[in-house]
């Protein structure tokens, strides 16, 4: 199994985000990186491979070209405003306001939809070092690869196109899909027209907010998410039951919310229902939005996944038999996170 690594999240580290009105220190830390890539080593797999960065041209396939553009200059036009790091907003054009100035101050609120995607002069090579190791996972399946690992960081799957939250400002798994689902077109691929190109999975134990909405009236991925029912979790806005797609991507979203609580054999037989589901779609590439943070010991989740579900998960996965990108989500229970990750990829690599 390849695995492509983000050279370059390290350049991201904001000092702190504000979490129920409270600064606390940042959850999605370079740490976790350094942690996966011990226990993937001491476990035996292959060295990661450094990606290139994704360009903006790669970018614009998902993301608006204003969105971009933000990105790339928020930290140094805040600074040039007087203002310190990081960017963080302050206020949120909410209907009835207007959306009229583009000064620092507005224009955060404008694309930083939470107090957890703070802005600092590494986010955005960081962001593109992040995208380019998923993009460089998506490109090595059309290769042929049947099982490829993309160590994200920043994670993606809340950014939508022009939109960063949740510790996420570019949708690497989005982008990834893309890819696959564009190469459906391309004439380099034999496989018929008819079989759909690409399935999304995000088993974080957030709901991938970005990816849903990216993806939301189009029917070429289907996209299923395994989340923590918003009626009390974050992203609270989205990720409900009756959220299946609209215009021609009528049916082609499905949310599993779940409750606080849920176990080993809750999720494992949510997980079969949105497996079925893939199954039935039967594409020809699946991307797995994997975080780990439906462990119990995880500090942002109230589920109580233990080490071992993530192999039962990651076997479960695989016995759909297809080609499959796993992207790095969330997971912040620092002590566990990579042997859950290990755990996880032992589990779609024992099906073959
Ligand atoms: C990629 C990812 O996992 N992003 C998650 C961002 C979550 N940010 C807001 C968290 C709200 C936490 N709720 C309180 C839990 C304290 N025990
Ligand atoms: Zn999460």
């Amino acid at each position: 199994m390849k695995i492509f690594l983000s050279t370059e999240h390290h350049l991201h580290n904001p000092p702190f985000e504000l979490i129920d009105g409270r600064v606390v220190t940042y959850f999605e830390t370079p740490q976790r990186v350094a942690i996966i890539l011990q226990a993937l080593a001491d476990a035996g797999f292959a060295s990661p491979i450094p990606a290139p960065a994704a360009t903006l041209s790669d970018l614009a396939a998902v993301h608006t070209p204003d969105y971009l553009e933000y990105l790339s200059n928020a930290s140094e036009r805040w600074q040039t405003a007087g203002l310190s790091e990081p960017v963080f907003p302050s206020a949120w054009p909410l209907p009835g306001l207007r959306l009229r100035s583009d000064c620092p101050r507005a224009a955060a609120g404008r694309y930083m939809f939470d107090l957890s995607a703070p802005i600092i002069a590494g986010t955005f090579t960081a962001a593109c070092s992040s995208a380019g190791a998923a993009l460089a996972g998506a490109a090595t399946l059309l290769a042929g690869d049947r099982y490829v690992y993309a160590l994200c960081r920043p994670p993606g799957h809340h950014a939508a196109s022009a939109m960063a939250g949740g510790y996420c400002y570019l949708n690497n798994a989005a982008l990834a899909a893309n890819l696959l689902a564009q190469s459906h077109t391309t004439g380099e691929v034999t496989w018929t027209l008819r079989t759909p190109p690409v399935a999304i999975l995000d088993i974080d134990y957030h709901h991938g907010n970005g990816t849903q909405s990216i993806f939301y009236e189009r029917n070429d991925v289907l996209t299923v998410s395994l989340h923590a029912d918003p009626a009390f979790e974050y992203p609270y806005y989205l990720g409900f039951s009756d959220e299946r797609g609209a215009g021609a991507g009528e049916g082609y979203n499905l949310n599993i919310p779940l409750p606080a609580g849920t176990d080993d054999t809750g999720y494992l037989k949510a997980l079969d229902q949105a497996l079925q589901a893939i199954a039935d779609y039967a594409p020809r590439y699946l991307v797995v939005s994997a975080g780990f943070d439906t462990f119990v010991a995880d500090p942002l989740g109230s589920f109580a996944l233990t080490t071992a579900a993530y192999q039962a998960i990651g076997a479960a996965i695989a016995q759909l038999g297809l080609p499959t990108l796993v992207v790095q989500e969330g997971g912040y229970a620092l002590q566990e996170l990579g042997t859950n990750v290990v755990a996880f990829l032992r589990g779609v690599t024992s099906v073959c």
